[in-house]
């Protein structure tokens, strides 16, 4: 399956060994390895998954023909990329474990998802253990730190070009940007980090609490992340979850990254039916099953999809996409009256745009030329014009109208 240009990127950090590449291959049935011992994954592993609208196809009784992803008549599934790295341990910014070079692999993510062992049957240097041994609230503080301390040796290891810059004149923002710009965060974002500390001065007179200071402020705002609280078919992991729901400020989702591997490989193979976030499955034939094979079905829908609805990776990713960047999902067609691309195909595209998106970043999104030429939008639901500046709603179905 194929993204389509630009898609947004996703990316999955965390602690070693605790289901970081069992969540990745479970939501884009990419194979990787996984195994239950630190450091399994060294090289990153990128695949395709998918955050869920409800389709526009169904209101106008046709069906959609996607470009990317598919539709099953109600709704429809949109790519995006997700990116499974090497796990890490405390002191990675020292070098520790695998080092934080794969750090450098998650600079073009928009948001991260931390993938935790919510059963705390993984200690500190991520050797398995008896669940409950460990407390996975010091994994998602030590991850985050670790993401601060990252950002802090790029800034010192730059700071003789920041001077450079300041001494000729540049704004701190703009001298910050440049050193950070391989991070993909906007320069008025980090300007606003900065009036928020009162941080005026330049970096170099900066004290060590304000430079880790500026760098976690800068991450939350600019790298934001969502917790999926893995392995809650281990009953050790509910008190747990109730813990971290109430002491982090980030979204804490409830997941088991198996279970939702073994659903959608067993739907892969005929043997029942289940699309990715469905809170139930439907056997095709019991009698294709072994016993073994009903009795893991059988305890995935009892301990799991019955006690927390879903299996929780595809509300992770979707919290991240929607509720955490506020992303909106658009269809763009040609022809207003037929719903389709000059080819013909209906509703082909589902574009997914950040929040304050206009009709010309759709345009641009679409194509640099339908940009350059384009002249207004038609919003095809009431036929209206649009402007150009006017900010898009999700599942908004919009005709560009350009200039022959
Ligand atoms: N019980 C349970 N075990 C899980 C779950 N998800 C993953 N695991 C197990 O956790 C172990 C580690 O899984 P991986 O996916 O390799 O973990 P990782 O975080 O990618 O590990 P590294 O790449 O080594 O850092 C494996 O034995 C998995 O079977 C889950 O939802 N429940
Ligand atoms: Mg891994």
């Amino acid at each position: 399956m194929v993204v389509q240009r630009g898609g947004m990127l996703v990316g999955l950090v965390g602690k070693t060994n605790v289901g970081k590449t069992t969540f990745f291959s479970a939501a884009t049935l990419v194979e990787a390895e996984r195994e239950n011992r630190p450091f399994v994954t060294i090289n990153p592993n990128e695949g395709i998954g998918y955050v869920r609208v409800r389709s526009a196809c169904r209101e106008f009784g046709v069906k959609c023909q996607p470009k990317y992803g598919w539709c099953n008549g109600h709704t429809r599934y949109v790519p995006i990329k997700l990116l499974d790295v090497a796990g890490l341990v405390k002191g990675a910014h020292r070098g520790r474990g695998l080092g934080n070079k794969f750090l450098d692999d998650l600079r073009r993510a928009s948001v991260n998802i931390i993938v935790i062992d919510a059963a705390g049957s993984t200690d500190e240097e991520g050797n398995p253990v008896p669940p409950s041994s460990h407390d996975p609230l010091e994994d998602v503080r030590m991850v985050k730190e670790e993401f601060a301390l990252w950002v802090v040796s790029i800034v010192k290891r730059s700071m003789s070009k920041i001077r450079g810059k300041v001494i000729s004149g540049s704004p701190v923002d703009a001298a910050l940007y440049e050193i950070l710009s391989g991070l993909d965060i906007s320069r008025g974002l980090i300007k606003e980090v900065l009036m928020d500390l009162s941080l005026e001065k330049s970096p170099e007179s900066w004290s060590e609490e304000e430079l880790i200071v500026f760098s976690r402020e800068l991450l939350k705002k600019g790298k934001p992340f969502v917790v999926a609280a893995n392995k809650i078919d281990i009953p050790e992991a509910e008190d747990n979850i109730k813990r971290l729901s109430t002491s982090l400020e980030e979204p804490v989702i409830p997941v088991s990254a198996e279970a939702e591997l073994i659903l959608r490989k067993a739907a892969r193979s005929g043997l029942i039916r289940y699309e990715p976030g469905d809170s139930d499955f439907e056997i095709v034939d019991e009698s294709s099953l072994t016993r073994a094979q009903l009795r893991v079905l059988d305890s995935i829908r009892e301990r799991i999809l019955k006690r927390y609805g879903t299996t929780g990776v595809q509300k992770t990713i979707e919290t991240a996409v929607f509720d955490v960047l506020g992303m909106k999902v658009v269809f763009p067609v040609e022809n207003e009256s037929k719903l389709s691309d000059k080819d013909g195909n209906l509703l082909p595209d589902a574009i997914l745009l950040p929040p304050s998106a206009t009709v010309r970043d759709l345009a641009e999104k679409i194509h640099t030329e339908i940009a350059k030429k384009a002249l207004y939008g038609i919003d095809v639901r009431n036929k209206r014009r649009i402007s150009l500046d006017h900010v898009l709603k999700q599942r908004d179905i919009v005709k560009i109208v350009v200039a022959r």
